[in-house]
Protein backbone atom coordinates (compact mmCIF):
# COMPACT_ATOMS: atom_id res chain seq x y z
CA UNK A 1 0.00 0.00 0.00
CA UNK A 2 1.33 3.59 -0.69
CA UNK A 3 0.66 6.64 0.69
CA UNK A 4 0.52 8.61 -2.48
CA UNK A 5 -3.17 9.35 -2.42
CA UNK A 6 -2.84 10.93 1.37
CA UNK A 7 -2.88 14.96 0.71
CA UNK A 8 -0.32 16.60 2.54
CA UNK A 9 -2.33 19.01 5.32
CA UNK A 10 -1.44 22.83 4.30
CA UNK A 11 -1.05 24.63 7.60
CA UNK A 12 -3.22 27.20 7.71
CA UNK A 13 -1.39 30.98 7.46
CA UNK A 14 -0.87 32.62 10.98
CA UNK A 15 -0.27 35.88 10.11
CA UNK A 16 -2.86 38.38 8.26
CA UNK A 17 -3.89 38.27 4.80
CA UNK A 18 -1.72 40.90 3.20
CA UNK A 19 -3.37 43.07 0.53
CA UNK A 20 -1.63 45.83 -1.79
CA UNK A 21 -3.49 49.41 -3.27
CA UNK A 22 -1.21 50.67 -6.53
CA UNK A 23 -2.18 53.23 -9.15
CA UNK A 24 -1.39 56.64 -10.02
CA UNK A 25 -2.01 59.51 -7.45
CA UNK A 26 -5.40 60.81 -7.89
CA UNK A 27 -7.14 57.12 -8.47
CA UNK A 28 -9.01 56.53 -5.42
CA UNK A 29 -6.63 54.42 -3.13
CA UNK A 30 -7.48 55.73 -0.29
CA UNK A 31 -10.78 56.38 -0.41
CA UNK A 32 -11.05 52.48 -1.69
CA UNK A 33 -9.05 51.96 1.73
CA UNK A 34 -11.65 54.02 4.18
CA UNK A 35 -14.29 52.37 2.04
CA UNK A 36 -13.16 48.66 2.50
CA UNK A 37 -12.44 49.70 6.53
CA UNK A 38 -16.10 50.64 6.53
CA UNK A 39 -17.60 48.01 4.71
CA UNK A 40 -15.43 45.41 6.61
CA UNK A 41 -14.51 46.66 10.12
CA UNK A 42 -17.21 44.45 11.45
CA UNK A 43 -16.26 41.69 10.31
CA UNK A 44 -12.59 41.64 9.94
CA UNK A 45 -9.89 42.90 12.18
CA UNK A 46 -8.05 45.56 9.90
CA UNK A 47 -4.98 47.50 9.77
CA UNK A 48 -3.74 49.60 7.61
CA UNK A 49 -0.20 51.27 6.34
CA UNK A 50 0.40 54.09 4.07
CA UNK A 51 3.24 55.37 1.88
CA UNK A 52 3.76 59.05 1.52
CA UNK A 53 6.71 60.57 -0.14
CA UNK A 54 7.69 63.10 2.46
CA UNK A 55 4.44 63.41 4.37
CA UNK A 56 1.57 61.39 6.36
CA UNK A 57 -1.26 62.65 4.52
CA UNK A 58 -3.19 59.53 3.50
CA UNK A 59 -2.66 57.87 7.13
CA UNK A 60 -4.36 61.43 8.15
CA UNK A 61 -6.96 61.36 5.96
CA UNK A 62 -7.67 57.90 6.56
CA UNK A 63 -7.33 58.56 10.76
CA UNK A 64 -9.65 61.32 10.06
CA UNK A 65 -12.50 59.19 7.69
CA UNK A 66 -13.15 57.73 11.37
CA UNK A 67 -13.81 54.31 9.55
CA UNK A 68 -10.89 52.67 11.65
CA UNK A 69 -9.25 53.00 14.96
CA UNK A 70 -6.71 55.36 14.04
CA UNK A 71 -3.53 53.47 15.79
CA UNK A 72 -4.40 51.05 13.40
CA UNK A 73 -3.31 53.06 10.39
CA UNK A 74 0.55 54.28 9.88
CA UNK A 75 2.62 55.89 7.49
CA UNK A 76 5.61 54.63 5.76
CA UNK A 77 7.32 57.47 4.90
CA UNK A 78 9.22 56.51 2.01
CA UNK A 79 11.36 59.19 0.30
CA UNK A 80 12.19 60.33 -3.31
CA UNK A 81 11.87 57.32 -4.91
CA UNK A 82 8.39 55.57 -3.16
CA UNK A 83 7.95 52.59 -5.86
CA UNK A 84 11.42 51.22 -4.27
CA UNK A 85 9.39 51.10 -0.62
CA UNK A 86 7.02 48.61 -1.91
CA UNK A 87 9.39 46.17 -4.45
CA UNK A 88 12.93 46.76 -4.35
CA UNK A 89 13.61 47.34 -0.66
CA UNK A 90 9.92 46.43 1.18
CA UNK A 91 11.33 46.57 5.38
CA UNK A 92 10.06 49.55 6.09
CA UNK A 93 6.45 48.27 5.03
CA UNK A 94 7.28 45.26 6.57
CA UNK A 95 7.97 46.22 9.64
CA UNK A 96 5.13 48.60 9.87
CA UNK A 97 2.24 45.79 8.73
CA UNK A 98 4.23 43.16 11.45
CA UNK A 99 4.33 45.89 14.06
CA UNK A 100 0.48 46.31 12.93
CA UNK A 101 0.17 42.56 13.35
CA UNK A 102 1.77 42.42 16.80
CA UNK A 103 -0.11 45.21 18.43
CA UNK A 104 -3.29 44.46 17.29
CA UNK A 105 -3.05 40.69 17.18
CA UNK A 106 -4.94 38.87 15.60
CA UNK A 107 -5.26 41.05 12.67
CA UNK A 108 -7.43 39.09 9.56
CA UNK A 109 -6.08 41.90 6.98
CA UNK A 110 -3.44 44.57 6.29
CA UNK A 111 -3.93 46.98 3.64
CA UNK A 112 -1.34 48.67 2.45
CA UNK A 113 -1.41 51.58 -0.04
CA UNK A 114 1.48 52.54 -2.53
CA UNK A 115 2.81 56.01 -2.91
CA UNK A 116 1.22 56.09 -6.66
CA UNK A 117 4.52 58.02 -8.08
CA UNK A 118 4.32 56.03 -10.83
CA UNK A 119 1.75 54.18 -13.30
CA UNK A 120 3.23 50.96 -13.54
CA UNK A 121 4.61 50.65 -9.91
CA UNK A 122 3.61 47.23 -8.36
CA UNK A 123 4.06 45.56 -4.99
CA UNK A 124 6.61 42.80 -4.19
CA UNK A 125 4.71 39.68 -3.21
CA UNK A 126 7.51 39.42 -0.62
CA UNK A 127 4.98 42.18 0.95
CA UNK A 128 1.92 41.20 -0.19
CA UNK A 129 -0.41 38.23 -0.67
CA UNK A 130 -2.37 40.04 -3.66
CA UNK A 131 -2.40 43.25 -5.38
CA UNK A 132 -5.33 45.41 -6.80
CA UNK A 133 -4.33 48.30 -9.56
CA UNK A 134 -6.74 50.92 -9.33
CA UNK A 135 -7.12 53.41 -12.14
CA UNK A 136 -10.17 56.14 -13.08
CA UNK A 137 -12.31 57.14 -15.66
CA UNK A 138 -10.86 60.64 -15.14
CA UNK A 139 -7.86 59.24 -16.36
CA UNK A 140 -8.93 58.73 -19.14
CA UNK A 141 -10.71 55.88 -21.26
CA UNK A 142 -6.97 55.00 -23.34
CA UNK A 143 -5.04 54.05 -19.53
CA UNK A 144 -6.54 50.40 -19.64
CA UNK A 145 -5.62 49.69 -22.86
CA UNK A 146 -1.82 50.71 -23.13
CA UNK A 147 -1.15 48.20 -20.01
CA UNK A 148 1.74 47.89 -18.26
CA UNK A 149 2.49 45.35 -15.62
CA UNK A 150 0.01 46.31 -12.63
CA UNK A 151 -3.15 46.94 -15.66
CA UNK A 152 -2.31 43.36 -16.94
CA UNK A 153 -1.72 41.30 -14.26
CA UNK A 154 -2.81 42.33 -10.22
CA UNK A 155 -4.82 40.24 -9.03
CA UNK A 156 -7.89 42.75 -9.06
CA UNK A 157 -8.08 46.13 -11.49
CA UNK A 158 -10.48 48.52 -10.53
CA UNK A 159 -11.85 51.02 -12.77
CA UNK A 160 -12.83 53.71 -10.02
CA UNK A 161 -15.07 56.79 -9.92
CA UNK A 162 -17.83 55.13 -12.62
CA UNK A 163 -19.91 58.15 -11.45
CA UNK A 164 -17.82 60.66 -13.28
CA UNK A 165 -17.81 58.74 -17.13
CA UNK A 166 -20.65 60.66 -18.21
CA UNK A 167 -18.81 64.35 -17.16
CA UNK A 168 -15.35 63.08 -18.77
CA UNK A 169 -16.69 61.44 -22.30
CA UNK A 170 -15.85 58.44 -21.35
CA UNK A 171 -17.66 55.20 -22.10
CA UNK A 172 -16.80 52.97 -19.15
CA UNK A 173 -18.45 49.92 -20.63
CA UNK A 174 -15.69 50.02 -22.76
CA UNK A 175 -13.00 50.77 -20.75
CA UNK A 176 -13.86 48.12 -18.29
CA UNK A 177 -13.70 45.75 -21.74
CA UNK A 178 -10.55 47.40 -23.05
CA UNK A 179 -9.55 46.33 -19.34
CA UNK A 180 -10.76 42.80 -19.25
CA UNK A 181 -9.15 42.33 -22.64
CA UNK A 182 -5.66 43.59 -21.67
CA UNK A 183 -6.03 41.17 -18.68
CA UNK A 184 -6.29 38.02 -20.52
CA UNK A 185 -9.56 37.30 -18.38
CA UNK A 186 -8.25 38.16 -15.16
CA UNK A 187 -10.78 40.41 -12.67
CA UNK A 188 -11.86 44.10 -13.12
CA UNK A 189 -14.14 45.82 -11.48
CA UNK A 190 -15.95 49.16 -12.52
CA UNK A 191 -16.31 50.75 -9.28
CA UNK A 192 -17.75 54.15 -7.48
CA UNK A 193 -18.76 54.86 -3.95
CA UNK A 194 -21.73 56.11 -5.36
CA UNK A 195 -23.10 52.29 -6.55
CA UNK A 196 -23.89 49.96 -4.06
CA UNK A 197 -23.67 46.62 -6.28
CA UNK A 198 -19.90 47.87 -7.70
CA UNK A 199 -19.01 47.70 -4.01
CA UNK A 200 -20.54 44.60 -3.32
CA UNK A 201 -18.93 43.11 -6.27
CA UNK A 202 -15.33 44.15 -4.38
CA UNK A 203 -16.18 43.37 -1.09
CA UNK A 204 -17.26 39.73 -2.69
CA UNK A 205 -14.25 39.39 -4.46
CA UNK A 206 -11.90 40.19 -1.54
CA UNK A 207 -14.02 37.73 0.32
CA UNK A 208 -13.15 34.90 -2.00
CA UNK A 209 -9.34 36.26 -1.80
CA UNK A 210 -9.54 35.67 1.69
CA UNK A 211 -11.28 33.01 2.08
CA UNK A 212 -8.61 31.26 -0.40
CA UNK A 213 -5.34 32.66 1.38
CA UNK A 214 -7.21 31.05 5.05
CA UNK A 215 -7.82 27.95 3.50
CA UNK A 216 -3.95 27.71 2.15
CA UNK A 217 -4.72 27.78 -1.32
CA UNK A 218 -3.45 31.39 -2.74
CA UNK A 219 -0.86 31.61 -4.44
CA UNK A 220 0.73 35.23 -4.35
CA UNK A 221 1.42 36.48 -7.92
CA UNK A 222 3.87 38.85 -9.27
CA UNK A 223 2.52 41.34 -11.62
CA UNK A 224 6.22 42.22 -12.67
CA UNK A 225 8.81 44.69 -12.42
CA UNK A 226 7.96 48.29 -13.67
CA UNK A 227 8.99 49.91 -16.74
CA UNK A 228 12.27 52.00 -16.90
CA UNK A 229 11.46 55.09 -16.18
CA UNK A 230 12.82 59.00 -15.45
CA UNK A 231 12.67 61.00 -12.21
CA UNK A 232 13.51 64.52 -12.40
CA UNK A 233 16.62 64.87 -10.72
CA UNK A 234 16.53 68.32 -7.73
CA UNK A 235 20.27 68.22 -7.18
CA UNK A 236 21.11 69.39 -10.66
CA UNK A 237 18.47 70.97 -12.34
CA UNK A 238 17.81 70.15 -15.83
CA UNK A 239 19.21 66.78 -15.07
CA UNK A 240 17.87 63.51 -14.02
CA UNK A 241 18.26 59.78 -14.18
CA UNK A 242 16.89 56.67 -15.88
CA UNK A 243 16.13 53.96 -13.07
CA UNK A 244 15.38 50.57 -14.07
CA UNK A 245 14.12 47.95 -12.32
CA UNK A 246 15.02 44.21 -13.29
CA UNK A 247 13.59 40.68 -12.75
CA UNK A 248 16.13 40.67 -9.88
CA UNK A 249 14.48 43.86 -8.11
CA UNK A 250 17.96 45.21 -8.80
CA UNK A 251 18.77 49.70 -9.59
CA UNK A 252 20.72 50.79 -12.22
CA UNK A 253 20.82 54.60 -12.34
CA UNK A 254 22.11 55.88 -15.36
N1 LIG B 1 -16.54 60.99 -8.23
C1 LIG B 1 -15.83 60.16 -7.47
N2 LIG B 1 -14.72 60.60 -6.85
C2 LIG B 1 -14.02 59.73 -6.09
C3 LIG B 1 -14.40 58.37 -5.94
N3 LIG B 1 -13.48 57.77 -5.13
C4 LIG B 1 -12.59 58.73 -4.80
N4 LIG B 1 -12.89 59.91 -5.37
C5 LIG B 1 -12.17 61.20 -5.23
O1 LIG B 1 -10.94 61.14 -5.90
C6 LIG B 1 -9.97 62.00 -5.28
C7 LIG B 1 -8.68 61.24 -5.01
O2 LIG B 1 -8.95 60.19 -4.09
P1 LIG B 1 -7.82 59.55 -3.16
O3 LIG B 1 -8.48 58.40 -2.49
O4 LIG B 1 -7.16 60.58 -2.33
O5 LIG B 1 -6.77 59.04 -4.28
P2 LIG B 1 -5.31 58.39 -4.10
O6 LIG B 1 -4.33 59.49 -4.39
O7 LIG B 1 -5.24 57.33 -5.17
O8 LIG B 1 -5.23 57.85 -2.73
C8 LIG B 1 -10.65 62.50 -3.99
O9 LIG B 1 -11.10 63.81 -4.23
C9 LIG B 1 -11.80 61.53 -3.79
O10 LIG B 1 -12.88 62.11 -3.10
C10 LIG B 1 -15.60 57.92 -6.62
O11 LIG B 1 -16.03 56.77 -6.56
N5 LIG B 1 -16.26 58.85 -7.37
MG1 LIG C 1 -3.81 58.14 -1.25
Amino acid sequence: MTTDLVPTPTAAPTRAFRLGIAGPVGTGKSSLIALLCRELSAELALGVVTNDIYTDEDARFLRSAGVLDPQRIRAVETGACPHTAIRDDVTANLLAVEDLEADFAPLDMVLVESGGDNLTATFSPALVDAQIFVLDVAGGGDVARKGGPGIGRADLLVVNKTDLGPYVGVDVEQMVADASAARDGRPVIGLSRTDRPSIEALTGWLRGVLAGFRSGGHVAVDPGPMAPHFHADEDHPGGGYVHAHDDAGSHTHG
